[in-house]
């Protein structure tokens, strides 16, 4: 099913809501959040937290401003946490780390499968010396965005954990798409999240709802967390219209992100065999698809986007010889053979 007669691969934030979802919103039982009296928020909450393992959820406009509250629960300003070189993070939320919660990030390298390696890690957290920002937090990304939708295991997560807590920091994944890595691991939810202190994940990316994410960790973080939200003015009243059409996405839309997958491999395999571009297949393991353009062909990867589009194909240029294409609910696998098809006429033109 296309999205307004594009085949529209820039990003799984484009799925819009689904007909239950609808229903489930205009039928919605709210109340005033900041009093906590929406029954329909507590309620999404409740079941958040219950698939993550975790006590206490909250119900937060974006991913971004799940992980800057967690940042601003965990750490004070001045203080430091430790974040992959292209976490998003520390990439794409305009650093709000910084911007608001006077916390400096300390970037070390992603390794090509998402992680960051325990050696970087225990190096980079700081001894007690008044030269240095107190180190304070680990943030790891799952499914990781710019290294290729690549996922983390429950095995990883918990090695982190353990490094973290025994040197007192705190553990936060930015799981904006956590039931990615679940489904693709065929693991719970719950394994990949609870080690860590809080967890953040979307229900507007894969799982279609229009808005929301939920910020989980134990009751007394989520009691503090909700002061911090408070501040950025993330405080919502009778949003459990929204909060709804979440607990559609968790009942409805978590196991069918298989389909993603698989038309995600299917998309790699199709690029691969066009002249031209590559695709690193060990890096598509959920529903992202990046790839390469060979730097002998006589155009980048605007060009290649803007004669994509030319044949109804909306992908995004994240460099300038590389592209991403990311599937979901709304890209059905005949439309990835057509993308297929438009991208090796596109490359010929
Ligand atoms: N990512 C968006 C863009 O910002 C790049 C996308 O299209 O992929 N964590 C991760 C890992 C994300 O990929 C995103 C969104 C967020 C957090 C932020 O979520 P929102 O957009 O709800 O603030």
């Amino acid at each position: 099913m296309s999205l307004n007669n594009y085949i529209d691969l820039r990003s799984d934030t484009l799925t819009i809501p689904t007909e239950a979802m609808r229903k489930a919103m205009a039928a919605a039982v709210v109340g005033d959040d900041v009093f906590e009296e929406d029954p329909t928020i507590n309620r999404l909450q409740e079941m958040a937290a219950a698939r993550m393992g975790m006590e206490a959820g909250l119900f937060v406009s974006s991913g971004t401003m799940g992980n800057l509250v967690a940042m601003l629960t965990h750490c004070q300003r001045g203080d430091e946490m430790i974040v992959g070189d292209q976490a998003h993070i520390f990439y794409y939320e305009a650093g709000s780390s910084a911007a608001v919660g006077g916390i400096h990030p300390h970037t070390i390298l992603n390794q090509r499968d998402g992680s960051l390696k325990l050696d970087d890690i225990e190096m980079a957290i700081r001894t007690d010396d008044e030269h240095f920002p107190v180190t304070r937090m680990v943030a790891l990304e799952n499914t990781h965005n710019r290294m290729g939708g690549t996922f983390l295991t429950s095995a990883y997560t918990k090695e982190v954990a353990t490094l973290a807590h025994s040197r007192g920091l705190k553990l936060h994944i930015d799981g904006a798409r956590i039931f990615n890595a679940a489904v693709a691991q065929g693991v719970e939810v719950c394994k990949l999240a609870q080690p860590a202190d809080s967890v953040t994940f979307c229900l507007s990316k894969g799982l279609s709802a229009p808005v929301g994410s939920v910020l989980c960790g134990t009751k007394d973080f989520i009691r503090l967390a909700r002061r911090r939200r408070k501040v950025i003015g993330g405080g919502m009243r009778q949003a459990g219209i929204l909060a709804a059409a979440g607990i559609v996405a968790l009942e409805q839309m978590v196991d069918r992100l298989s389909e993603d997958h698989t038309n995600a491999k299917k998309l790699a395999l199709g690029i691969a065999g066009i002249r031209g571009l590559s695709v690193d297949l060990a890096s598509v393991q959920t529903n992202m698809v990046y790839f390469n353009i060979d730097p002998a062909l006589p155009f980048d990867a605007i060009e290649l986007c803007r004669r994509a589009l030319a044949g109804n194909v909306k992908m995004l240029d994240t460099a300038p010889r590389r592209i991403r294409a990311v599937t979901h609910a709304w890209v059905s696998s005949a439309e990835i053979d057509m993308a297929i098809q438009v991208l090796a006429d596109a490359v010929k033109a």
